[in-house]
């Protein structure tokens, strides 16, 4: 808890997956949720574009927060709270959950001590809180030690680092309450054929061709778009409704995943849009809601693809403006999902006190 003389709370700032943040124990922010997202605003340095006065990056992908607890629930280590903290706008939500930051939140449990770490590979059972739903995270632990150095490289970091390989349980229907919101593959939202979908983010699929572009566009195209980014906002306040999401002027989600065929070996491109500002790469589990479209026979996404894998375990390559990002969709015999998974690197960058 700040010392309420200086204003310095405890935290650790961490690279999760493609995104970066602050990590907090819950028991050191305010209780009180008002004062806690005063006090997340200070630290990020919100709201201004540059984000000059506080450490958040000027740009939604590093800006964000991991607020982590000792779980009470049989079987679960530790319970995550995701909060987008805007760039420019006064606003924290907890209306999405974030599948990157999650990379960091099994190395951070057992850095504090929440979860004893075991063998070379400890998992970490994470409740996450924003949408009610559970994934295992795979920290590499060799000598009792959280170990971030390795080799495995994901797309949208340089280097390589530990894998922390995520796995993901039930998340069909994660905020929207249903895979399908609608009942309905597509769906026609503002004169465009659309999929309104929730496998752990709720997203808006679109053919980038419907919408003028061809989707393989660098992040710094689309983002100078003012044109399509007003389009693209019409179809998602009109989509948030439709979605159970009610009005989604101040939230950041649903997400607009802009589908086309794939430039190289993958089997789609996708430009996302989170929602405001296109992805540098693209989001864990937005990747997962836009590969099980693909999975849709009739939806924008499925027209894409040129072949799926074989088998109920489907990995499916997305091709993002900074490589590629593969993850697992995993279908039952009456082809329903039933998990997904994807591997994510962390990497612990500062431990100390940060000042609101
Ligand atoms: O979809 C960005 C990110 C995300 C979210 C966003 C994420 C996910 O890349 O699970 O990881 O969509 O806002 O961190």
């Amino acid at each position: 808890m700040s010392d309420g003389v200086t204003n310095a709370v405890r935290c650790m700032w961490m690279r999760g997956g493609t995104s970066k943040g602050g990590y907090f124990l819950s028991g050191d922010l305010p209780a009180d949720v008002a004062a806690r997202d005063a006090l997340l605003l200070r630290v990020m340095g919100s709201p201004d574009s540059r984000q000059i006065d506080g450490m958040g990056g000027a740009d939604p992908l590093t800006s964000k927060v991991a607020v982590v607890q000792r779980s009470a629930r049989p079987g679960v280590d530790v319970d995550y709270l995701f909060l987008q903290v805007f760039v420019d706008q006064a606003i924290v939500t907890d209306a999405q959950n974030c599948g990157n930051i999650l990379a960091g939140v099994g190395p951070f449990a057992i850095e504090r001590g929440l979860v004893a770490p075991h063998g070379d590979i400890t998992p970490v059972t994470i409740w996450m809180e924003n949408t009610g739903q559970v994934a295992v995270a795979e920290v590499a632990t060799p000598g009792g030690h959280v170990c971030y150095a390795g080799d495995a490289a994901i797309d949208g970091v340089p280097g390589t680092a530990a894998a922390i390989p995520l796995l993901f349980r039930d998340t069909a229907g994660s905020s929207c309450g249903a895979l399908l919101p609608t009942g309905r593959v597509v769906e026609d939202v503002g004169g465009v054929a659309v999929t309104l979908i929730d496998n752990g983010m709720p997203c808006v699929v679109i053919a980038a061709a419907d919408l003028g572009i061809t989707g393989h566009e660098s992040r710094e195209t689309l983002d100078a778009d003012t044109v399509l980014k007003a389009r693209l906002e019409g179809i998602r306040l009109a989509a948030g409704p439709l979605m159970n999401l009610g009005d989604v002027a101040e939230k950041s989600v649903p997400k607009m995943m802009l589908v086309a065929p794939p430039a190289g070996a993958g089997h789609m491109a996708v430009r996302s849009f989170i929602p405001h500002r296109c992805h540098a790469s693209i989001g864990v589990l937005g990747a997962v809601s836009v590969a099980t479209a693909a999975l849709l026979p009739g939806s924008p996404a499925a027209a894409m693809v040129a072949a799926l894998p074989d088998g109920p375990n489907k990995t499916i390559v997305i091709e993002h403006p900074t490589g590629v990002t593969e993850c697992v969709v995993s279908l039952d015999d009456a082809g329903d999902v039933i998990g997904a998974g994807m591997l994510r690197t962390a990497r612990k960058l500062m431990d100390g006190v940060v000042f609101a």
